[in-house]
């Protein structure tokens, strides 16, 4: 039997997006959000992790490169799990002093707002939880490593509660439904850059609440006034309200964004005619048959039903006539499926 722990996760799409946190260090949000989880077989992260007595330090690997372990989001990842073992008694006394080996790659580009480090910190946190045979909330162990990470332990609509407790202790995800429930919807994502984008999404969204005006409003009436009703129409399976309400979300999280100072502009110009095309295919269909969301970057992210897709993507060709192979190869995007 191998000593060595792997796991697959996926990535999710925010449909109310999480921007700006109360508690920076244990990375508790403002506000509530909502994703979609996509099929891991896709666009997921991979973790392996293994503790040996003959590992000199606690190493790790990130797509083959070897990367610096000190990021203290990982340490206190590492750290919080050690405790959880040292006070369940999970593991021996001797294991507990085996440095570990983390390996984690990703099967799409890093860090380009398609929720990289989401999908990484969930199969880290539920690899290392695994090797230590810790028993947790998984969820609240992935927020630690990156606040979005704790929807994607989940598969389906995944709901990530603001919580109010000080420590933190009540911030944590759970499904909304899971990934049988509405086995007809689809997620396309459009991939406009795979570079690295400029303001990370941690630094961002702390200029965004320091600095802008609209925050207040965003966290104190459209989100709440937003999140119930979405959670409702995906248990009812409504597909325009739905996506009117994912629409507006990005829309206004794009906005926030423009009125920090300074701005952090995460949409380009095809993200823009993207915005424009799908409000042209909702209008010629006389009702909503497609929603668009943003995440910190220029890709796009369309949630539609399974009988829409042809036709999406032909009008996808006829506005992007030149979309190279990557482009289009982003389109092949899974259905939401159970993780
Ligand atoms: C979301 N995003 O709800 C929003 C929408 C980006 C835009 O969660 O600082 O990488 O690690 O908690 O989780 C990206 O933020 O930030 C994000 P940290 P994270 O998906």
């Amino acid at each position: 039997m191998t000593d060595i722990i792997s796991v697959i996760a996926p990535i999710n799409m925010a449909v109310i997006k999480y921007w700006g946190k109360r508690d920076e260090k244990l990375i508790i949000p403002l506000n509530d959000s909502v994703s979609g989880t996509l099929d891991p077989k896709v666009m997921c992260a991979k973790t392996s992790v293994c503790a040996r007595s003959a590992f000199e330090e606690d190493e790790l690997w990130l797509n083959g490169i070897k990367e610096s372990i000190t990021s203290e989001r990982l340490q206190n990842c590492l750290k919080k799990i050690r405790e959880l073992a040292i006070e369940q008694k999970s593991v021996d006394e001797e294991f507990l002093k085996f440095k570990v080996h983390i390996c984690s790659e990703n099967n799409f580009p890093t860090a380009a707002g398609l929720a990289s480090s989401a999908a990484g910190y969930a199969c880290l946190v539920t690899a290392l939880a695994t090797l230590y045979k810790v028993k947790t909330d998984i969820s609240a162990l992935a927020r630690i490593g990156s606040g979005s990470a704790c929807r994607s332990v989940y598969g389906g609509f995944v709901r990530w509660y603001a919580g109010s407790n000080p420590d933190g202790s009540d911030s944590i995800a759970k499904p909304v439904v899971d990934s049988s429930h509405w086995p007809d919807m689809r997620v396309l994502v459009l991939v406009i850059a795979d570079t690295k984008k400029h303001t990370s999404s941690t630094k961002g969204m702390k200029t965004t609440v320091e600095t802008s005006e609209l925050m207040k409003h965003r966290i104190q009436v459209s989100v709440p006034s937003r999140i119930e009703k979405i959670c409702e129409a995906i248990v009812k399976k409504d597909f325009p309200t739905f996506a009117e309400l994912t629409m507006k979300d990005s829309n206004e999280f794009h906005a926030v964004c423009l009125s920090a100072f300074p701005p952090c502009i995460y949409l380009t110009n095809t993200s823009l005619k993207i915005i424009e095309m799908v409000h042209y295919y909702n209008n010629i269909c006389g009702t909503i048959k497609v929603a668009y969301t943003f995440d910190a970057g220029p890709n796009a992210c369309l949630y539609l039903l399974e009988e829409e897709v042809p036709k999406m993507l032909s009008v996808i060709k006829y506005f992007f006539p030149f979309s190279s192979e990557d482009f289009i190869k982003g389109l092949k995007a899974p259905p939401i499926k159970e993780f």
